[in-house]
């Protein structure tokens, strides 16, 4: 048994996003979402439910921190609803709705907890999506005000900030796949998309940094590395191009190098860009490119990439191996990817700094009849990961912070509520909050900075 500890200052968190907890989607003058939208639109959620009540969380924050508190949480990761705040996209701000994040910034703070802020986790403004959403330019400028107004009302006492959680989300799983709000299936749409997020992002950090002196700004990006599933050249060109669609075409303009070469081409050739890169003005790229504090990591599994149209593919599984564990999402556990994932970022993006904004994973456990969730399969697919996170920190990657995902079982977007993250769970009747196993493990682990690593002798 060898005990695995952290770095002093280490920052332990858990995360969630406002749609997938608050409800109170029409209280005190919060205005419509595209999600509030999406969701009321028969056929979308896989259970047909919506995030109306969701965790009722805007009326029980102080049982959600007092909740963190008891566990000795240090770290909070939540996300502003725009339209809540800004209820039209621009304009009008609604005084209640920045008092709400008041309220739960001050509550964090009295119960010693840090609070880590995401600007946009989805909900965008619906009458912003009237005029084009994303694919206008001008949300773009309505984000940088609307980041303006909750920095100049929060920046005094958030010091973490990040702009926008995982715009491929935004961009790609919402405008080309359609599986998110708003729901299209459009390519050159969503790579506009994409380029107006990342634009929106330069602008934010700007007004971030006047409003909130001395505060860490970020981004959060999620990843799945890819593997080639054979050593196949045609495979590993799979691979490459899965990761220039998923993490490169972000990655590669945050870190000042432009899109990647392959993928304009590659988009180009399929008609998916039949402007080029238009939407590309002069200057974006150098705001797109805008310094920031730490890159905010997103890692849930790893994907295992065939070539189907190869002639030279054999149907082997060298690296997919069949005994593989996988989540109630059908995600696969792969903890040595999430190693190498943040060795990457750091030796080859040469990310200064690193947090880890999400990590978890969602089973199906439920409460005994002593009220007891034993999810010991979420405890173990933590601290594997953990530990491949604390490999990377003895290989040298500056790893700032962990933010388990999620504080409690919530709105899973397109799967309504089928599916649980939470260490805490949730009963969505009763709206009863039981802390799982692995909420008591977490405690455990923070309260040591680290943990045991169990050695088989074979
Ligand atoms: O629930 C989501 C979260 O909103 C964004 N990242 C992935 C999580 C699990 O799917």
């Amino acid at each position: 048994m060898t005990k695995i500890t952290f770095p002093d200052r280490f920052l332990w968190g858990v995360s969630t996003a406002a749609y997938q907890i608050e409800g109170a989607w029409n209280e005190d003058g919060r205005g419509e979402s595209i999600w509030d939208r999406f969701a009321h639109t028969p056929g979308r959620i896989q259970d047909g439910s919506t995030g109306d009540v969701a965790c009722d969380h805007y009326h029980r924050w102080p049982e959600d921190v007092a909740i963190m508190r008891a566990l000795g949480i240090p770290g909070y990761r939540f996300s502003v609803a725009w339209p809540r705040i800004v209820p039209a996209g621009r304009g009008l701000v609604n005084q209640k709705g920045l008092d709400f994040y008041n309220r739960l910034v001050d509550g964090l703070l009295q119960a010693g907890i840090t609070p880590l802020l995401t600007l946009y986790h989805w909900d965008l403004p619906q009458s912003l999506q009237d005029e084009g959403g994303w694919t206008a330019r001008e949300t773009a400028t309505a984000f940088a005000t609307f980041a303006d107004v909750v920095s100049r009302s929060l920046g005094d006492r958030v010091k973490h900030w990040v702009t926008h959680n995982e715009p491929w989300c935004t961009s790609l799983l919402s405008h080309q796949i359609g599986l998110h709000a708003p729901g299209w299936q459009d390519w050159p749409a969503a790579l506009t998309v994409a380029h107006h997020v990342l634009l929106s992002h330069g602008l934010a950090v700007e007004r971030l940094r006047s409003n909130a002196p001395g505060a860490e700004v970020g981004i959060a990006l999620n990843f799945d590395p890819a593997w080639p599933a054979s050593p196949s050249a045609a495979d590993y060109h799979a691979a490459r191009r899965h990761e220039g669609y998923f993490s490169r075409w972000f990655l590669d303009p945050l870190y000042g190098r432009r899109y990647p070469a392959d993928m304009v081409e590659y988009y180009i050739q399929e008609g998916y860009l039949p402007q080029g890169l238009a939407f590309v003005q002069e200057g974006d790229l150098e705001t797109i490119a805008a310094h920031t504090d730490f890159l905010g990591v997103n890692y849930y599994t790893r994907r295992v990439l065939r070539d189907t149209a190869a002639p030279d593919n054999l149907p082997q599984t060298v690296f997919a191996a069949p005994a593989s564990e996988h989540t109630a999402m059908g995600w696969e556990v792969h903890p040595e990817s999430f190693y190498r994932l943040l060795n990457r970022l750091h030796f080859e993006y040469l990310v200064p700094k690193l947090i880890i904004t999400e990590n978890g994973c969602s089973y199906l456990d439920h409460p005994d009849e002593n009220g007891r969730v034993a999810d010991g399969r979420r405890i173990r697919y933590l601290s594997d990961h953990l530990i491949a996170v604390h490999r990377a920190i003895q290989n040298g990657v500056p790893v700032a912070g962990y933010f388990q995902w999620s504080l409690m079982d919530n709105f899973e977007w397109a799967l309504g509520y089928t599916q649980r993250f939470g260490i805490v769970y949730v009963d969505y009747v009763t709206q009863k909050r039981y802390l799982k196993d692995s909420a008591y493990w977490y405690r455990d682990l923070i309260a040591r900075n680290g943990l045991e690593q169990y050695k088989s002798d074979g």
